[in-house]
């Protein structure tokens, strides 16, 4: 319990609301957590992993209606229509808190109510701040135990009011004898994850998966703290964070975004093949970012753990990430084997006999399109577990941004790698940021999705104005000369027989030594129409074979593919209408007249 007045208020307030059996106050303690893992393994939510494969791991499946993050169920509250733009749904404040709080009315009957006590970033820091999460759902408390840092020592330093309430429920009252289901969740026209930017508040009800129940993770370190972050004058961003050493032992921490699908946790904890470089690990999604007093600007991983996409993880792929989620971790909605212990597609061996697949079937290998796991299977893994985290991942005052990149599948048009002009030309980069999307998935159309800073889901407001944000951080930085030096990558393109021309993964580094070199002044590059190019034979590829070939078409700034892009990019702002700041305008501007030079 607390004496935060506040706190207890609100506390009181809900569970009047939703009238649970009982509440309980999480204190973030080991036994804490083994009683509800236990708690959950008998009533058949989970099941607890063969102890000698996967020490202290639990298995969960979701209900079939409950795999993802629900976009079209995802809501900005702000006062203003206009203040949530084009890219978000939007509904008035009064009018969705007043249909939500009948949905929360009675909505945890039968259930316990946890309150959890969690910060964002390491206790302490200046740059982290602090939530507290109710909900009715004991797999949100294990999950955020491994998320953020959470229990009676973030209760120890919360100030009166300086915390985020986030309030979440499953949305499924339990009548008295009525038995649980395994997963318990609302029907998909029931759930609504909303968002209060003008109070910071967060209500979510009815669905009991990752970013639509973990509310510190994309609700409230996105989200909501794009909000605080755009008041305050910092950001809140999706990305990563990680630091790579050369071989004298010079270390520069990136931080990068792309969107989803495009490999951010491989990058994160890239195994370098070029001999004598080094990368470790801060962060694999979310970076909050403030300028320290020498000028720099400072990034914290808010999170304490990786909610890691399962499918295609594999020791080939991503083996930092195979040996984070070896003990201590939850699966969600992968395979499971006969021996206890998780299987999904692209783990680099064959499913066991016997195995099942998350729907709870037996799985059927020639059956190819039933797969065992969901593509959205998890795994929630503890980032201290990471072979490879850097030492200074937990450090409160952030470690100093020397790059920021972006970047998106693109088979074609876009290079390997170029940089920016300076910072509002970085911002331009950013606010295309696309991938591009087959027919074949669900309801979109085949072409380039835009998706500005990978935000296009995450961003608490209007994305003009966002824009707007990003060129105010760099006109008001300390020190413009500290001002992180801004880059573009896609490891995606492809020849016009569609073969990748570059081989990604490890040999990624070989981009980054490019960027790190930039960065110390010391890298060559070319200005082309669409920023600074490297200059041929830049980019080591010693040791590579079948790539020096591949270079020119990797690099090559083409002019009919510009021009196309061009009519595209067109297309992307008029959404933004007259937010979308004049500098972004005068920077497109700009590219057109040199492509027209060129
Ligand atoms: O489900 S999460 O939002 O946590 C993960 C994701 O969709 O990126
Ligand atoms: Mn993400």
């Amino acid at each position: 319990m607390t004496n935060n007045v506040k706190l207890k208020q609100w506390v009181k307030e809900w569970a009047e609301l939703c009238s649970p059996d009982s509440i309980h106050w999480c204190d973030g303690s080991e036994q804490e957590n083994q009683m509800l893992l236990d708690l959950m393994v008998k009533s058949g939510m989970a099941v607890k992993l063969n102890e000698s494969k996967r020490p202290n791991s639990y298995y969960f499946q979701s209900d079939p209606s409950d795999v993802a993050r629900v976009e079209d169920r995802t809501y900005i509250c702000s006062e203003k229509k206009e203040d949530a733009g084009p890219t978000n749904n939007w509904r008035d404040p009064k009018e969705m808190k007043e249909t939500l709080r009948l949905k929360f009315q009675g909505c945890m009957k039968g259930r316990t109510m946890y309150v959890i006590p969690f910060s964002m970033g390491p206790l302490g820091s200046k740059i982290a701040h602090i939530g507290v999460e109710i909900t009715d759902s004991p797999y949100v408390v294990v999950n955020m135990k491994l998320m953020t840092r959470m229990g009676k020592a973030v209760l120890d330093i919360l100030k009166d009011d300086d915390f985020v309430p986030c309030i979440h429920s499953v949305g499924a009252p339990l009548q008295p004898g009525e038995k649980d289901a395994k997963w318990p969740c609302a029907p998909i026209a029931d759930k609504y994850i909303s968002h209060f930017p003008g109070t910071n508040e967060i209500w979510s009800f009815g669905s009991g998966y990752g970013g639509n129940a973990l509310l510190g993770k994309k609700c409230f370190a996105l989200r909501i703290a794009s909000n605080m972050a755009k008041k305050e004058g910092w950001l809140a961003e999706h990305m990563l964070i990680m630091g790579v050493t050369n071989p004298k032992g010079v270390k520069k921490y990136i931080a990068a975004a792309f969107p989803s699908a495009c490999g951010k946790t491989n990058l994160a904890m890239l195994i370098p093949t070029i001999p004598g470089w080094k990368v470790e690990t801060v962060g694999d999604d979310i970076a909050w970012m403030k300028f320290g007093a020498d000028g720099q600007l400072y990034a914290i991983n808010p999170e304490a753990g990786f909610f890691g996409v399962a499918p295609f993880t594999s020791m080939d792929t991503n083996p930092n990430a195979m040996l984070a989620a070896n003990s201590n971790t939850i699966f969600t909605n992968t395979g499971l084997t006969p021996d206890g212990d998780i299987w999904w597609e692209g783990i680099g061996y064959d499913a066991p006999v016997g195995t099942i697949t998350w729907t709870n079937e037996k799985y059927d290998a020639a059956a190819i399109c039933i797969p065992a796991a969901h593509p959205n299977a998890r795994f929630t893994a503890p980032a201290s577990q990471c072979p490879v985290i850097d030492k200074d991942w937990e450090n409160p005052a952030g470690v100093p941004i020397s790059a920021i990149l972006f970047g998106g599948r693109r088979p074609g048009t876009l290079p390997l790698v170029y940089q920016s002009f300076d910072w509002n030309h970085g911002v331009f980069l950013g606010s295309i940021v696309g991938s591009e999307v087959t027919a074949a998935a669900i309801g979109l159309k085949a072409g380039v999705r835009r998706d500005p800073f990978a935000m296009l889901p995450f961003c608490g407001y209007h994305m003009g104005d966002y824009f707007g944000h990003w060129i105010k951080i760099g006109e008001t930085a300390p020190d413009k000369t500290k001002l992180p030096k801004i880059f573009n990558v896609n490891w995606f393109r492809k020849s016009a027989d569609g073969k990748f021309l570059w081989p990604g993964y490890g040999d990624n580094i070989r981009v980054l030594k490019w960027i790190f070199e930039r960065v110390e002044g010391t890298s060559e590059a070319v200005k082309s129409a669409i920023g600074y190019i490297p200059i041929t034979n830049a980019i080591d590829i010693n040791g590579l074979s079948g790539v020096a070939e591949n270079m020119g078409e990797l690099l090559k700034v083409d002019k009919n593919d510009w021009n196309n892009e061009i009519e595209l990019i067109k297309e992307h702002y008029t959404k933004f209408g007259d937010r979308l700041p004049k500098e972004m305008q005068k920077q497109f501007d700009g590219l057109v007249e040199r492509l027209n030079k060129a």
